[in-house]
């Protein structure tokens, strides 16, 4: 059985969580800290990072990499689209989530919550420059490519609308509120995809680990 190791509020985390309820694969858990890592965790993630993955001697780090593995290892429930350029398009989607989207709305759940946690100040200036610029810039790119209430492609979840959905639901547990009037088409996106089942339990868990 697959042991993933990481907190289950990163979004790369739940990526990666995801991807293996979506597939029916049973896993293992193992809440582990960025700043407060098991001894020897270098060896299954170099970079100190989470998630990383287990599973007998083998080990991998990334969640873009272990979820590649997962859909070769548990071809059920594929997570990517047929065709090739589906596919590569997808990748784009989940390299812009995992990058440009999750900087900018992971400030105010950095700030609100990951730094309090870390007996560090809240910085609202941070937060209101995030929310004046940064969100905004990656906003208006999501916008554009959302298709509104659906999933990107082949009307089924995929890789790319777990990607894209993830750092949203840290930006809401981070106090920042998507505005529907300006992002029409996100904002029908993001509560089309929470909607599915597998992203109602699994946010489920989360408040019942956090005690909410
Ligand atoms: N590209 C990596 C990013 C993982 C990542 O940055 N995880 C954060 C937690 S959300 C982390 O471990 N940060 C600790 C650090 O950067 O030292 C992935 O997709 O897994």
């Amino acid at each position: 059985m697959p042991k993933i190791y990481g907190a289950i509020l990163s979004p790369y985390v739940r990526k990666v969580l995801l991807v293996l309820e979506a597939k029916g694969v049973e896993y293992e858990n193992q809440q582990v800290f960025p700043g407060a890592l098991p001894e020897g965790y270098e060896k299954i993630s170099p970079l100190g990072k989470i998630p990383a993955l287990q599973e007998g001697d083998f080990s991998l780090s990334d969640s873009t990499v272990i979820n590649e593995y997962l859909e070769e290892r548990y071809s059920q429930h594929p997570m990517f689209p047929v065709g090739t350029q589906d596919r590569a398009k997808a990748r784009w989607l989940e390299e812009f989530a995992d990058t440009a989207l999750v900087d900018a709305l992971l400030v105010p759940f950095f700030q609100r919550i990951v730094a309090p946690m870390r007996g560090l100040e809240t910085d609202n200036d941070a937060i209101a420059k995030a929310e004046a610029k940064i969100i905004p810039k990656a906003l208006a790119y999501v916008e554009s490519v959302v298709p509104g209430a659906d999933f990107l492609f082949e009307q089924r979840l995929t890789i790319a609308d777990i990607a894209l959905v993830s750092p949203f639901i840290n930006a809401e547990i981070g106090g920042y509120q998507l505005d529907a009037e300006r992002w029409p088409k996100t904002a029908a996106y993001v509560a089309f995809v929470r909607g599915q089942d597998i992203i109602q339990a699994r946010e489920a868990k989360e408040k019942a680990l956090l005690g909410q």
